[in-house]
């Protein structure tokens, strides 16, 4: 059955890869599934037709059938499942694995995410400059953690996972900001997982469509 995402038609990071559908696409690329993308406007992700498949309007959306899906947790949790090489066997290991992607989502994406808002959405306000600072010792608490608990592994929980396809994607936001720099082994982490094939297609597919000398 054919699988369809959604795509930014031109995402604001030009490419970089940041954009949801990236860790969408890099699960499929594991699993070995061809896919088609659908690129939306802005304006188009607030019309009624996108708006059936998402109600918040939003990309990723992932269509396979009658399935229509939106979050990129549930996106991927979805593919792991049903095909081999994102999630272990064993079902205790299964388990673990699942618990690392929400904690990408919910416990170290959040404060990334709020770096993202303090930064763009909050840059020109009066008090921006005396927030920054506490929004970035919000997210080195956490990679502090994830730091001491990676320790010297290649991956959160054995071999790699859909855990740590999130997690990558997650921590990937941060390359810019030059925090990711202050933990070596975490940014070995998300080198190791920028440099498996599945990221580098996934990557490379979503750059034809944004580079600045695209289209
Ligand atoms: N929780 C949802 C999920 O995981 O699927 C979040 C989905 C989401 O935030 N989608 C964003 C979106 O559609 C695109 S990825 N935003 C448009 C809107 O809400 O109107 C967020 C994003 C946007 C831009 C960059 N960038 O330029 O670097 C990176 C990430």
């Amino acid at each position: 059955m054919t699988i369809t995402i959604t795509a930014f038609e031109r995402s604001p990071d030009g490419g970089k890869g940041l954009a949801r559908d990236t860790r969408v696409r890099w699960a499929l690329e594991e699993a070995g599934l061809p896919y088609e993308v659908r690129l939306v406007s802005f304006a188009a992700m607030k019309q009624p037709a996108h708006l059936a498949l998402h109600p918040f309007g939003q990309i990723p959306t992932y269509e396979e059938g009658d399935l229509v899906l939106f979050e990129t947790g549930a996106i991927i949790f979805h593919i792991a499942q049903r095909h081999a090489g994102l999630l272990p066997e064993n079902p205790d290991a299964r388990a673990r694995a699942v618990t690392w992607m929400f904690a990408a989502l919910n416990t170290v994406e959040s404060p990334i995410l709020d770096l993202q808002t303090a930064k763009f959405a909050e840059g020109d306000k009066p008090w921006a400059q005396e927030r920054l600072p506490l929004v970035m010792d919000r997210i080195r608490a956490r990679l502090d953690q994830l730091s001491a608990r990676l320790g010297g592994a290649d991956w959160l929980d054995g071999a790699f996972s859909a855990g740590d396809l999130m997690m990558v994607s997650v921590l990937l936001r941060l390359r810019m900001s030059g925090i990711l720099d202050e933990y070596p082994n975490l940014a070995a982490y998300v080198a190791r997982g920028e440099a498996r094939p599945a990221y580098q297609r996934a990557f490379a597919a979503q750059w034809a469509i944004n580079a600045p000398s695209a289209g």
